[in-house]
């Protein structure tokens, strides 16, 4: 039974402040009023808040250390962290498309490592009667070994899942990324591994950039040689919802994960399937979201001694990210808080979500017992 929250946290993750301009884009001079970047500070901050004000009495806050430029070597090239190091104290600016970085970025996605790899190292910790969580920005689930993308410098999770490996008792980590965008740079990084497993859940919108997001996240990226069958993506229909996540957790991703028989749990826990996210089309409420925290839950507790860690990635309605989140960890930690979503109100289209999860299982059936 887990009973505590320990949050991974620090301020130097606030400074991090991507461009401003047209929505996530750059300023055309079309429009009248320049917007903030989606990545906004706020979207952690009011995570933080709720937490503190619902469940204050579960939570403890722990200090990060800054990942160094060699950790992060475990999955990014030396000249790459140099790279993003030199823009980003030159002042930054656009890496790519949507990627931006200021003269604090560098050091935030250093906090951003520490704190996702300080929670994995807690979660491997023998008696974890505590769900680690780094509450951390900016994300890493975009980020390729040489490529930022997607609001992304360092992978986080991959970093997390390295660094649980060099522990003896681990020897094999599954990685569950929610995220409603694909996580191309965790999929490139374990891509021909059979010690991580990877299952990305999300919309289906294709590869969106051929340099910085080649990948597709589609059915028949399923991983090369040894990694063959070991990267599952699970690219859903727009407008699915808390059922079609219930039922692909229980058809799909609970089937594959006892299969796999995983020491550790690593969940990429972006909250941007939400209804009413700008930058996802899926409508999971606090609700479905609570099922999630208490699907991973069961999941490690019967699988990997309940060692299992969460990792904050997108979510950017700064409101409903918040509420999200909060249903995530009631549902870990089987509390009620008995808040409400206040932005519940869309209609889910099962009816896609359903064929799309059959098609699916069949094609996952070759290499899975689905
Ligand atoms: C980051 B995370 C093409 C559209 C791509 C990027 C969205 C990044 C989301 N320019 N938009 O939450 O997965
Ligand atoms: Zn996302």
């Amino acid at each position: 039974m887990v009973d505590t929250l320990s949050v991974f946290w620090d301020e130097a993750m606030l400074a991090h402040n991507p461009p401003a301009g047209e929505f996530e884009a750059e300023w055309t001079g079309r429009l009248a009023v320049e917007e903030p970047h989606p990545d906004r500070p706020g979207r952690v901050q009011n995570i933080k808040h709720i937490l503190e004000t619902e469940l204050d009495e579960q939570c403890e806050w722990k200090p990060v250390e800054p990942a160094a430029p060699k950790e992060i070597q475990r999955v990014h090239t030396e000249e790459y962290i140099e790279n993003i190091r030199e823009f980003s104290v030159a002042g930054g600016g656009r890496l790519t498309a949507e990627t931006g970085a200021n003269e604090h970025t560098y050091r935030a996605a250093r906090y951003a490592v520490g704190a996702a790899t300080g929670a994995a190292r807690t979660a491997v910790a023998a008696e974890s009667a505590t769900v680690p969580y780094a509450l951390v920005r900016p994300s890493g689930h975009h980020a390729q070994p040489a490529q930022a993308d997607g609001y992304c410098f360092f992978n986080n999770a991959a970093l997390a899942a390295e660094v649980a490996l060099e522990h003896s008792d681990i020897e094999r980590v599954a990685i569950l990324d929610w995220d409603v965008h694909h996580g191309n740079g965790t999929q490139e990084v374990f891509y021909d591994r059979d010690d991580v497993l990877f299952i990305s859940v999300h919309n289906d919108h294709g590869s969106w950039d051929p340099v910085a997001h080649p990948q597709s996240g589609d059915l028949a990226e399923h991983g090369v040689e040894a990694g063959e069958g070991y990267t599952v993506n699970v690219p859903l229909p727009p407008g699915t919802g808390d059922r079609g996540y219930e039922v692909l957790m229980d058809e799909l991703v609970a089937p594959i994960l006892t299969e796999y028989g995983p020491d550790l749990l690593v969940v990429s826990a972006g909250q941007d399937a939400g209804t009413v996210d700008p930058l996802g089309r899926n409508v999971v409420t606090m609700d479905g979201f609570r099922m999630l925290g208490a699907r991973v839950q069961e999941l490690a507790g019967r699988l990997t001694d309940n060692r299992v860690v969460v990792l904050q990635e997108g979510g950017y309605q700064m409101s409903h990210l918040a509420y999200a989140t909060l249903g995530v960890f009631e549902g870990m930690l089987d509390v009620d808080t008995g808040v409400q979503d206040p932005f519940d109100w869309l209609d889910e289209d099962y009816d896609s979500a359903e064929r799309a999860l059959d098609a699916i299982a069949t094609y996952q059936s070759r290499f899975w017992g689905v």
